[in-house]
């Protein structure tokens, strides 16, 4: 059985293709050895003029013409079921942001792999936060750009139990490879069981949960390194320059300050590093202030 609904089409157009252009290669190799040796100069020493010959043109226009449309049936009988999904398909949303994919269930569930029952048709609706970004799963043979402002799915059938890769096949940032997550395909049963069952995040600073969900830590390190953004070891009380409005200020980091740059990371850039970077997000203040909570503990 193949990973998902989509192999079969995929892999047998590839193989068409490749062995129409293999066939080729070594024909068109091997005749051009052989004339080179069969009319060298020795042996053909004076060369014969051709005028044309309407037979071998029509062969050349027609056989090449038909091998074209061949190729092109079966891409498009390969690619024509990927562009609508069945009606009554399972429907996620998936979110592409810098540098993290999001899963978000029906139910309320979010997840950073992608859990799906198998033998069930699953539409993926894909978001990004920011700029484009590509969702492929190289073993399910599908690849949909994820782009800014505008609706674009893409739906399939995991059809084997097990876990494969999930890309971002769109360049989006220095930390591009870091958007590698999973599709995890398991029984139905234990797909109702996952889906219902609560992250336990009991242990765990909410701030922390929350930082996670929203990619934070994907930016910045809790242990001094410094990564696209600034870390945010013994941030607070940090003397640093930062830019708004084109001019430096200097400052000493604090609950109001960071309040400010959750809330609205444009109104000014650390001095250092590049402006633009971080999302603005939808969070409320009581998620900002968990946050803040949180990264004060970061010593
Ligand atoms: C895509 C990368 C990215 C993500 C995701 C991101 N940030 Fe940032 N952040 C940056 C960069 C780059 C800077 C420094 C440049 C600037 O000020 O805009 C920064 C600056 C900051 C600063 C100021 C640090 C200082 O030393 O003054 C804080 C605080 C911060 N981010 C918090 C967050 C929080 C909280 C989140 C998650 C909700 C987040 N960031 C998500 C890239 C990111
Ligand atoms: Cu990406």
């Amino acid at each position: 059985m193949n990973a998902s609904n989509f192999v079969e089409g995929v892999d047998f157009s590839l193989y068409l293709i490749l062995s129409i252009a293999v066939f080729f290669l070594v024909g068109i190799t091997a005749v051009m050895i052989y004339f080179l040796i069969r009319y060298r100069k020795k042996r053909n020493p004076v060369a014969t003029n051709i005028e044309g010959s309407y037979t071998l043109e029509i062969i050349w226009t027609v056989i090449p013409t038909i091998l074209v449309l061949i190729m092109f049936w079966y891409g498009w009988t390969g690619y024509k079921p990927m562009l609508t999904a069945p009606n009554d398909a399972m429907e996620i949303e998936a979110v592409g942001q810098m540098w993290k994919w999001t899963f978000n269930y029906p139910n309320g569930k979010s997840s950073d792999t992608l859990v799906i029952p198998i033998d069930k048709a699953v539409k993926l609706n894909l978001v990004s936060k920011d700029v484009l970004h590509s969702l492929y799963i190289p073993a399910f043979r599908i690849k949909q750009d994820v782009v800014p402002g505008k609706d674009f799915s893409m739906w399939f059938i995991g059809q084997k139990l097990g876990r494969y890769d999930i890309l971002c096949a769109e360049y989006c940032g220095q930390l591009h490879s870091y958007m590698l997550s999973s599709v995890h395909v398991i029984e139905e049963n234990k797909y109702d069981e996952w889906l219902n069952k609560k992250e336990d995040t009991s242990n765990e600073h909410p701030g922390l949960t929350l930082m996670k969900k929203n990619a934070c830590l994907s930016c910045h390190t809790q242990d001094g390194t410094r990564l696209v953004g600034p870390s945010f070891k013994d941030i607070i009380g940090k003397t640093e320059t930062i830019i708004v409005d084109g001019k430096e200020q200097t400052i000493i980091v604090d609950r109001d300050y960071i309040f400010n740059k959750i809330s609205n990371p444009t109104s000014s850039t650390v001095k250092g590093y590049q402006s633009g970077l971080m999302p603005q997000l939808n969070l409320s203040e009581q998620e900002v202030n968990d946050m803040i909570d949180y990264i004060s503990t970061i010593k």
